[in-house]
């Protein structure tokens, strides 16, 4: 029961992220679904986790993928923030530590390789929230 309702409650977080982000669900090319959900939701600056589920094309999940992180700006300057994986999956869920370091308009790249020799990559888009800090990028964008 209990393993049920962290079930239910990270579809419905990947539900939200889905409505937010134009790329976050999508089954590429060599059939590895890729989801991302960033806790805390809406993401602010700082320190938080990026929830990444790993499935084959059936749904079935993967625990043994190896995954390059990588998160950017478009503007000019930006630092790339990369993360690393802690360990493997658990039930096709990775929870990994990332910061954002500036509020604005992400964009989050995971690579996916799986022990077979697999290649996956997924984009996501990540509006973070500032909090005190300015925004970054340019303002008359918006
Ligand atoms: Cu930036």
């Amino acid at each position: 029961m209990h393993k049920y309702l962290v079930s239910l409650a990270l579809f419905l977080l990947f539900m939200l992220v889905s409505g937010c982000a134009r790329e976050s669900r999508q089954v590429d090319s060599a059939g590895i679904l890729i989801k991302l959900a960033p806790i805390p939701f809406p993401p602010i600056i700082g320190e938080s986790r990026l929830v990444i589920q790993i499935a084959d094309n059936m749904g079935n999940p993967i625990d043994d993928a190896q995954m390059a992180i990588r998160g950017s700006m478009s503007h000019a300057g930006m630092i790339p923030v990369l993360a690393e994986l802690e360990g493997g999956g658990k039930d096709g869920v990775y929870d990994v530590p990332f910061e954002w370091t500036m509020a604005g308009d992400w964009i989050v790249t995971v690579d996916v390789q799986l022990p077979d020799g697999t290649m996956a990559e997924e984009h996501f888009d990540i509006a973070v929230q500032f909090e005190d800090e300015e925004r970054c990028g340019n303002p008359g964008q918006e």
